[in-house]
């Protein structure tokens, strides 16, 4: 008994997480439309395990794939075989899984120390969200925490309402988080609340916004899937909801929505990283983000936030013809990554999810346009590749602050243009 005892503190945290040694992730330049075949012939093939971190969708547009290192010379021969261009993005991935534990470690214990909230770390749910309690209870004349529902796995959805009166004044909606595995998207949200909180009544645009709209802030939409992400395998995106019939966990909630739905570049397959699910809104967490837009009744902008690739995108993803605003969205998302841009040189590329990245269906800012929100709007924060999911810490606040001018701009811009 003892020693099962012993074993068992040894395994410690290990004991039933994804580890991820030796796999790399490929990035794969397929040429032509027959390439691009190749590629999703691949990831139809179950037995591989790939992970498509940007999946294939038109010829000349990158792919990152992180594949097991049990699978690594059977999908490079193949892609070499066919003369598929591809080059080792990431040589190690676990190497990179764990020196970001490490790092996480290290601050926690540092924290303790210091009793604060750390923006430029990555943190587990329960930080975050005493972290939100925290900012809530030194601006409580400002900010107000609301729960506009609870996940599958019951936790609760944790929206930041910032408000200087008023009753439910024209509102901002932003979101980040809903794909789990996303952490920089988190973390800013976490610096976003901080800076709103802290320049209200300084910053004269964000002061101005405040005093005719209000902002609902939700760092986390994905929260089971956040600690999945944290405790047993880092590169989970999905919900944790039970897929009847299936031995496959979760569904992609932004194949969720009901923009679109089951349409194509989402997957049928429980198994897949984009599976829509078995109806539109089944995840709790959309359908409380649904509901909570529904019955307010005056979202003026809706703004959702994942990593990674640096951009900024505007409607469709179900569909691949242009909204009827898409003058006017093509103007803000300009403008808004131009002044990104300002603080860093930080490149984004820009417009309707169709074109910029693929055809996805049910996501969540093809619903709030055509739910009427014309400012929706989709941003794709750092960085290119070089890390992707796994972005260092040290680039938390460098991506929270060029994107928080982004998203100033657009707020100016939807406060200034009422419809
Ligand atoms: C973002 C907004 C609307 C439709 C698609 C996207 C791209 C996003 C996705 O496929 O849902 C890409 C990502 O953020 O999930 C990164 N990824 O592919 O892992
Ligand atoms: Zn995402």
């Amino acid at each position: 008994m003892k020693w099962i005892l012993f074993l068992g503190a040894l395994v410690g945290t290990a004991w039933g997480t994804q580890t991820f040694a030796g796999d790399q992730v490929l990035r794969v330049e397929p040429c032509n439309t027959d390439q691009v075949g190749l590629l999703k012939q691949l990831e139809a093939q179950e037995s591989l395990r790939l992970d498509f971190w940007r999946f294939p969708s038109y010829p000349n547009r990158l792919v990152d794939v992180q594949v097991p290192f049990s699978c690594l010379q059977a999908v490079k021969v193949f892609l070499e075989s066919h003369h598929v261009k591809y080059s080792v993005l990431i040589e190690d991935v676990q190497a990179m899984v764990d020196e970001e534990a490490q790092e996480m470690e290290l601050n926690q214990r540092s924290e303790r120390n210091r009793n604060g909230f750390n923006f430029a770390a990555y943190h587990p749910l329960d930080s975050i969200y005493r972290a939100m309690d925290d900012i809530v209870a030194q601006h409580p004349q400002l900010m107000s925490k609301v729960q506009i529902g609870e996940s599958y796995e019951k936790r609760p959805l944790n929206v930041l309402k910032f408000s200087t009166g008023g009753t439910d004044r024209p509102a901002i909606w932003i979101d980040a988080g809903i794909h789990a595995r996303e952490w920089v998207t988190q973390a800013t949200a976490l610096w976003t609340a901080n800076k709103i909180a802290c320049d209200y009544g300084k910053d004269p645009v964000l002061t101005s916004v405040l005093n005719s709209m209000d902002i609902f802030l939700l760092p986390v939409a994905n929260p089971d899937g956040y600690v999945f992400s944290h405790t047993k395998n880092r590169m989970w995106r999905k919900t944790r909801s039970k897929v009847p019939g299936s031995s496959c966990v979760g569904v992609d909630p932004n194949r969720n929505w009901d923009a679109g739905f089951g349409g194509p570049g989402a997957s049928s397959n429980p198994c897949s990283d984009s599976y829509h699910g078995p109806s539109a809104n089944s995840e709790a967490e959309v359908r409380s983000i649904v509901e909570f837009i529904k019955s307010h009744g005056n979202v003026k902008a809706f703004i959702s936030i994942h990593s990674y690739s640096q951009l900024m995108m505007y409607p469709y993803g179900y569909k691949c013809s242009s909204p009827k605003d898409h003058q006017e969205l093509d103007e803000v998302v300009k403008e808004a990554t131009s002044a990104l841009a300002s603080l860093y040189g930080t490149q984004y590329k820009v417009g309707p999810i169709c074109s910029v990245i693929y055809q996805a269906s049910g996501g969540s800012i093809d619903w709030s346009y055509d739910y009427g929100i014309k400012y929706s709007f989709a941003f794709e924060l750092r960085d290119t590749g070089r890390h992707g999911f796994l972005l260092p810490a040290n680039q938390i606040v460098p991506t929270a602050e060029e994107t928080w001018l982004g998203l100033k701009t657009t707020m100016e811009y939807v406060q200034t243009h009422p419809y």
